[in-house]
């Protein structure tokens, strides 16, 4: 192991943390913010901007009432965590869910559904492929919306000197999020955790399809170096195609694979520092939930078999932040309600948002106090 055993982080923040006066975090949520929180969005360390958008989702609709699942279910998520510490000292926020887009997504999502259902066929009556045509246009120009919102967003956190986060909504949603980030951090990699590979040159006719999320971003945005793909198994030949024509800039540990390391007598440990190893310094992580399996996200929009569980995930991204990658900013996608009402699904999502911020923190930590001390 590279990195010396962790003592129990009871005090993760080096900085005067942000404790509100007569904040007891283990008593019952209070605060109607992330987590039962009560902070300001300008106040926090971490700020996330949900996005509730899912025009393109295959079959299941439904994550675009992600973020206030998540949101509902984050205040019943203890806030002590056994690899990361006192997370929520640091200052986590989210700003207020956005009516318009949602509207917008509902809207869309109208204007697509003749679409999904035909699998983007473009009909061969002249009049109806007009159409056609015309609708696939409404639904790229809301999805180019949204990328200005979360962009947008984006900067303004930025600028304040925060993290930013994405709260999807499917995984078209952080776009307009690693485009802002690769600006500011080129030769940054990202560190994708995922069912499918999304890297379909359009799906269905959509540009700004949620399975084409990183073709979008490895063919349009140079500044990112590096993208590292973890528990695919469902992928087509030409996503293939584009993994192997990348020379290199597109690592894929496929799901099957990385087990069969394991059926062969590799630890996850070892796995986990391959994975690492593929990532730059600077690192930004999109966590789609249907890299889980599928009992962590029953309802989410395309669930496949295989996947990573909960405790291997945690492993991977405490190994990530203890090598010293700085963690950029991180989004999390496609987490669906279920259907009868129970929190599970928002549950689980709300304790991935909370491990992927404890990731972030740690060394945004570390480095507060290197830059504190070489102040000194
Ligand atoms: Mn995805």
């Amino acid at each position: 192991m590279p990195y010396p055993a962790p003592a129990m982080p009871t005090k993760q923040p080096a900085k005067p943390p942000f404790v509100p006066a007569g904040f007891d975090p283990d008593a019952a949520a209070t605060g109607d913010g992330l987590f039962g929180l009560a902070i300001g969005p300008n106040d926090a360390r971490i700020v996330v901007i949900p996005v509730p958008f899912d025009a393109t989702t295959s079959y299941g609709a439904g994550t675009a009432a992600g973020p206030a699942h998540v949101m509902e279910a984050s205040k019943q998520v203890d806030l002590q965590d056994i690899q990361f510490g006192a997370v929520w000292q640091a200052g986590i926020a989210m700003l207020p869910i956005p009516k318009d887009i949602a509207a917008l997504s509902k809207k869309a999502r109208r204007v697509a559904e003749p679409i999904i259902k035909v699998g983007g066929a473009v009909p061969s009556n002249k009049a109806k492929a007009k159409a056609h045509a015309k609708a696939l246009a409404t639904v790229n120009a809301a999805s180019e919306r949204v990328h200005g919102y979360v962009a947008r967003e984006a900067e303004r956190i930025l600028d304040r000197g925060a993290i930013p986060a994405v709260l999807g909504g499917d995984h078209s949603s952080p776009f307009g999020l690693i485009a802002e980030l690769s600006l500011r951090h080129p030769g940054m990699g990202i560190l994708q955790i995922d069912a499918h590979a999304d890297l379909r040159d359009s799906f269905e006719g959509f540009t700004w399809s949620h399975a084409s999320i990183f073709h979008n971003v490895m063919t349009r945005l140079p500044g990112v170096k590096k993208l590292v793909q973890v528990g695919i198994r469902d992928f087509g030949q030409r996503e293939a195609e584009f993994i192997e024509n990348s020379k290199g800039r597109v690592t894929t540990f496929f799901d099957q694979r990385m087990r069969d390391r394991q059926f062969n007598g590799a630890t996850w440990s070892a796995v986990c520092k391959d994975i690492i190893a593929a990532l730059p310094q600077e690192v930004y992580i999109s966590f789609d939930i249907d890299g889980l399996t599928s009992e962590h996200c029953p309802q989410t929009g395309t669930p496949v078999p295989g996947g990573l569980t909960f405790p291997e995930v945690c492993h991977l991204l405490e190994m990530l932040a203890k090598t010293g990658r700085r963690v950029i900013g991180f989004d999390l996608c496609e987490v669906t309600p279920s259907t009868s009402g129970d929190e599970w699904n928002g549950s689980v999502g709300a304790r991935v948002l909370y491990k992927l911020m404890g990731c972030t923190l740690l060394n945004d930590f570390r480095r507060e106090v290197k830059k504190a001390r070489a102040a000194r």
